[in-house]
């Protein structure tokens, strides 16, 4: 079809010339809907491919994957960087890098102050200590700050969704102590896959990409009058670091990975052999009136 046919029929189906203002509900749907006209023209998309198409996303909706397709699409941190640019416009720079909170968080897990030990689970992995320091930007500790910490284990899974691990394994919120430190002992984690052969492998393989993400660990810090942090580090050294298919990756974000052995150290954490240590420090931003808020309301899993 010519375009001006094809935005004669959108102008029927979109009622164009109702006279009533557009929602902004209409204006992004009847825009989603013209491209996606356009695009079946330009294409020449046919009838089995559209369907096919509807039948893919029937199935990506059932097996619970958007979360994993938008990340794979970049979607998620297209979403980070625009919110980046807002805070630059309002003089709102520097601190801790955001990334991607990705679709794998649970709410409700236990809360420690100070130190908390996330694995639960007997389990194989390099055993890792991190720790470090809450700050505003002037450099003053954020006393009592809520540090949330989630990531994989050895093999990549994440509890609730890996049935294999107890509720809440390798996941914990500690409180900052009265100087904004916290600590936590872990194993060290693995990239996650996507599921094999799931939507979102489906989708990577046709597009030509992998749906492997490197080593990480998520984190929200969130603090009275201070902008909710939403963020990762990586672990250092994994050969997926810069290749991550969710595009999460930063600079500010892969801290140093020390391997300890000195003994006195191996003995005051109450380990025989030497482990992973990660010191980083988080540097958060103070709530603004003029800005859209840090905490992004998105729906989330709780047992
Ligand atoms: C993850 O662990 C993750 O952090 C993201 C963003 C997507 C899939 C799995
Ligand atoms: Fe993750």
């Amino acid at each position: 079809m010519d375009k001006q046919a094809i935005d004669a029929v959108l102008r029927k189906i979109q009622g164009a010339d109702s006279g009533q203002p557009a929602s902004r509900v209409q204006q992004i749907v009847n825009r989603i809907v013209h491209d996606l006209f356009h695009t079946i023209e330009d294409f020449d998309v046919q009838p089995e491919e559209f369907w096919s198409a509807m039948a893919y996303l029937t199935d990506a909706g059932r097996n619970g994957e958007y979360g994993l397709i938008a990340a794979g699409l970049g979607l998620e941190h297209f979403l980070d960087l625009r919110s980046d640019e807002a805070e630059a416009r309002a003089g709102v720079t520097g601190g801790t890098p955001r990334t991607i909170e990705g679709p794998l968080y649970v709410a409700g897990a236990p809360e420690e102050n100070g130190f908390a030990r996330l694995d639960q689970d007997p389990q194989e992995g390099d055993v890792l200590f991190m720790q470090g320091q809450v700050r505003d930007m002037d450099g003053k500790p954020v006393a009592h700050a809520l540090v949330e910490v989630w990531h994989a284990n050895h093999l990549g899974g994440y509890s609730f969704f890996d049935p294999s691990q107890s509720p809440f394994n390798l996941r914990r919120s500690i409180r900052t102590d009265a100087d904004g430190r916290y600590r936590f002992r872990s194993r060290v984690p693995v990239g996650y896959s996507v599921p094999p052969g799931g939507s979102t492998d489906q989708l990577m393989k046709l597009l030509g990409r992998h749906g492997t993400r490197p080593a990480h660990i998520h984190f929200f810090i969130s603090a009275p009058g201070m902008r909710k942090l939403t963020t990762q580090i990586n672990i250092e050294g994994d050969p997926f670091l810069w290749d991550d298919f969710a595009f999460a990756t930063r600079d500010g974000l892969v801290p140093a990975l020390k391997q300890v052995t000195d003994a006195a150290a191996i003995r005051s954490n109450e380990l025989d052999a030497p482990f992973y240590s990660i010191d980083f420090d988080f540097t958060m931003h103070r709530e603004q009136a003029d800005l859209p808020k840090a905490e992004v309301d998105r729906v989330h899993f709780a047992p």
